[in-house]
């Protein structure tokens, strides 16, 4: 690591003041250059200890920056995974208040509820299958601290990688039988169609980005506990959403994620 503890809880006070403020702040590296990647997930979990202390609960995990269309889109090479606020978690057909945000954008993703816990190394599609409970529907809405939305991986990663918002699907399905990869997905924002995947677009399938996760943790002596939500990545680019947006995101076999901003 190439901080000390003391820079650490500032820059994690610094990002999350910039989120709880709806400010956006430039990114960290222009300040620390030398930070490395231990030094990034250190300050995201920091930010996640602050709110731990506040009582705020951690409703599971994401990964992020798992598909070509994201990884294009942001121009970075790696996934990476962050912490789901239980607080801001929603049931589809939520209301969203923009007011709260800076520049939000949404993303379809395919969520994951494990009946075991799951640590690599070694993980893999398999294994996930076989712990996995259900499958749901999830839309993530991300709102980067970063000015212009614009950050390199190690600033991400210390924003809890952009995670704001999520709303989760009413069906539950479980994996058996389940074409995740063939699992179509349409996005649209006032009734029109802005973008379209399938499951393959998350690293080839989405329980291999959750297999991913596990083995990331995995190097960190932790594990995805069983019973939280793991979100897999968006398939999809992440699209710009304002006040007065109406989203609908259609999963083939997993039905509708729908909401409003406001
Ligand atoms: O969930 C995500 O893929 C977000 C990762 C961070 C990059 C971004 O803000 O798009
Ligand atoms: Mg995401």
């Amino acid at each position: 690591m190439q901080l000390d503890q003391h820079t650490i809880a500032a820059l994690a006070e610094h990002l999350e003041n910039a989120e709880l403020n709806a400010r956006a702040v430039e990114k960290i590296t222009n300040n620390y250059p030398d930070m490395d990647w231990e030094d990034a997930y250190a300050i995201q979990d920091e930010i996640r200890a602050r709110k731990a202390a506040r009582g705020t609960p951690v409703a599971g995990l994401k990964m992020g920056l798992t598909s070509p269309a994201k990884i294009r889109q942001m121009g970075v090479k790696e996934p990476i995974y962050g912490f789901l606020n239980g607080l801001h978690g929603y049931d589809s057909g939520a209301r969203i208040d923009t007011g709260m945000l800076i520049h939000p954008k949404v993303e379809a993703e395919i969520g994951f509820v494990l009946n075991r816990p799951l640590a690599g190394p070694g993980c893999h599609i398999g294994e996930v299958l076989a712990a996995t409970e259900y499958v749901v529907a999830a839309v993530e809405v991300i709102d980067s601290r970063y000015e212009n939305f614009k950050f390199d991986l190690k600033s991400v990663i210390a924003d809890n990688t952009s995670a704001a918002r999520y709303v989760v699907g009413r069906r539950c399905v479980g994996a058996d039988g389940l074409d995740l990869k063939n699992l179509g997905i349409v996005l649209r924002k006032n009734g029109q169609v802005e973008t379209l995947a399938s499951g393959a677009a998350v690293v080839g399938h989405p329980a291999a980005s959750v297999a991913m996760l596990a083995n990331m943790l995995g190097a960190r002596d932790r594990e995805i506990p069983a019973g939280v939500l793991v979100m897999t990545g968006g398939a999809t680019e992440a699209i710009a959403v304002a006040r007065g947006d109406r989203v609908q995101v259609d999963y083939q076999w997993l039905g509708s994620v729908e909401m409003e901003f406001y």
